[in-house]
């Protein structure tokens, strides 16, 4: 018994110790209502043992993507958008790209995707690591893509 407790605890005393590492998950693109329309991709990153960027989201699945930041215009009120060319991730820090917030634009989502409801995109950054996630394809709505309607 006493065995068992030291051994329980000498593994959780590891996984504490474990250097954290620089990952991207909760990637949700939403597609835009509007089909000519760019759509959004959602997701957080989890920053590793050192300073990265995040230079670029590539996908076999999409045209192009840019890095935008969303803001408020102080004079009219209304929402605007800014490119960014790259998003800092400090070491053990969490970025959250989100509604009203950062985010990536994703132009041209294909079928596959869509049929699918699910997407690969590929998260490149700064120290040359490039992180593959599954993302979930959705409506605005939060409702499975259009088109997977259709084939299930
Ligand atoms: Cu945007």
């Amino acid at each position: 018994m006493k065995l068992a407790i030291a051994a329980a605890l000498a593994m959780s005393l590891a996984g504490c110790g474990d250097p954290p590492k620089l990952r991207v998950d909760e990637a949700v693109l939403v597609l835009s209502p509007v089909d000519s329309n760019p759509s959004a991709l959602y997701f957080t990153v989890h920053g590793g043992t050192e300073d990265v960027k995040l230079l670029r989201v590539v996908s076999p699945s999409i045209i192009r993507s840019e890095i935008h930041e969303s803001g408020k215009d102080p004079k009219t009120g209304a929402m605007t958008m800014a490119p960014l060319n790259n998003v800092p991730v400090a070491a053990r820090s969490k970025v959250e790209f989100k509604r009203g917030g950062k985010h990536v634009m994703v132009w041209g989502v294909n079928l596959r995707a869509r049929r699918l409801g699910e997407m690969e995109t590929e998260y490149i950054f700064s120290n040359g690591d490039r992180i593959l996630v599954d993302a979930v394809v959705q409506e605005a709505d939060g409702t499975i893509p259009d088109e997977r309607k259709k084939v299930t």
